[in-house]
């Protein structure tokens, strides 16, 4: 299968968060794409492609028009006012407080647009946010164009974005922006599972009350685990979109036997939906290694995860999220991919 990938990822680099007390590098950074790219090419994934440019129309079909026109001013402010170091917002609008009110300083629009710290700029920032953006419509065209499969090496990741908002090192869903696309060219039902060990709480919001997309979570139980506020199993969509979210939430220590029966169950759930695209949301924190965290799957599974995912037998664009075992991240996401075409 094509990867499609750019270089522009790493101008998001060097940025801080604030994580157990402590303001520290990101764990998001340039290496984890590089290690993948580096293991694509290793394994002879297939061809290596640069993004094609996209406006911003097909993003502001799932995203509010004014949170993607905030996003590339972010930096630009952040310096006008004379600071340095990682833009991200303080202050956040939660119960009590208004969320309905657009205020005016950059530092008030950064909390109005984030529901955590965890979504920093730097200079780079948007330049990063958008080639992300650009590789998953462009592997979204190739399945579009008859591809069984294709490889979106996406960085940042996106499936904390949700409609209005960033956080979680995610700005723009790009799962989301794609599983958009199917839709606006053609495909009647997608379907997006997503296997990033943290719930993708943006993808549920922006879908949540909709039937064309299907949203399958599996991840940490947010009883426990972040982003703590969404991602429990009794979230099923609302109205329209009532039966077309499901969330499989896992505790600490959970490994391949009992994470693969959700697995299993979500497929089985999936097929019967019968979309015409799947769009994995591909995450590999779920590693026994990964450093922020708890499950344990072994590099030994990936594979298995790629050949249950292409029994489905259905046109599949795989989006890459999260995973933050630096040295493990490209073995195990190539694991995936290398199963898949197995499969
Ligand atoms: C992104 B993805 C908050 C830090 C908490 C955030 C984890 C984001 C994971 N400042 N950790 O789902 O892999
Ligand atoms: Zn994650």
């Amino acid at each position: 299968m094509k990867t499609i990938f750019s270089p522009l990822h790493a101008g998001h680099s060097g940025q801080m968060e604030l994580i157990a007390g402590a303001i520290v590098p990101g764990f998001e950074k340039p290496s984890r794409a590089e290690f993948i790219r580096a293991r694509v090419e290793s394994e002879k994934l297939g061809p290596i492609l640069p993004p094609d440019i996209f406006d911003l129309a097909a993003a502001k079909r799932v995203h509010d028009p004014d949170y993607i026109d905030f996003l590339p001013t972010v930096w630009p402010e952040w310096e006008k006012s004379g600071r340095s170091g990682s833009a991200m917002g303080f202050t956040w609008p939660t119960r009590g407080l208004r969320g309905d009110v657009r205020p005016k300083t950059i530092d008030a629009l950064l909390g109005f647009y984030s529901f955590d710290a965890g979504a920093s700029f730097v200079k780079g920032t948007w330049e990063a946010i958008k080639s992300s953006h650009d590789v998953a419509l462009t592997a979204a065209g190739l399945v579009k164009g008859g591809e069984r499969a294709a490889f979106a090496l996406c960085r940042p990741p996106g499936h904390h974005a949700g409609a209005a908002f960033m956080g979680g090192y995610c700005f723009i869903n790009n799962a989301a922006v794609a599983a958009q696309y199917f839709l606006d060219n053609g495909a009647k039902k997608v379907s997006i599972l997503d296997v990033d060990y943290h719930h993708g709480n943006g993808t549920q919001e922006i879908f949540y009350s909709r039937s064309d997309v299907q949203v399958l979570n599996l991840h940490g139980d947010p009883m426990t685990e972040y982003p703590f506020f969404l991602g429990h199993a009794d979230e099923k969509g609302i109205g329209e979109g009532e039966g077309f979210n499901l969330n499989y939430p896992m505790p600490f220590g959970t490994a391949w036997a009992e994470w693969s029966a959700s697995l299993e169950d979500a497929c089985a759930k999936l097929a019967a939906y019968r979309p015409d695209i799947v769009v994995v949301s591909l995450g590999v924190d779920t590693f026994e290694k990964d450093p922020i965290s708890q499950f344990k799957l072994k590099t030994e599974d990936y594979p298995k995860i790629g050949k249950r995912i292409a029994k489905l037998g259905l046109p599949t664009l795989f989006v890459m999220e999260g995973g933050y075992a630096v040295e493990e991240i490209g073995v195990n996401a190539v694991g995936v991919l290398t199963g898949f075409e197995l499969g």
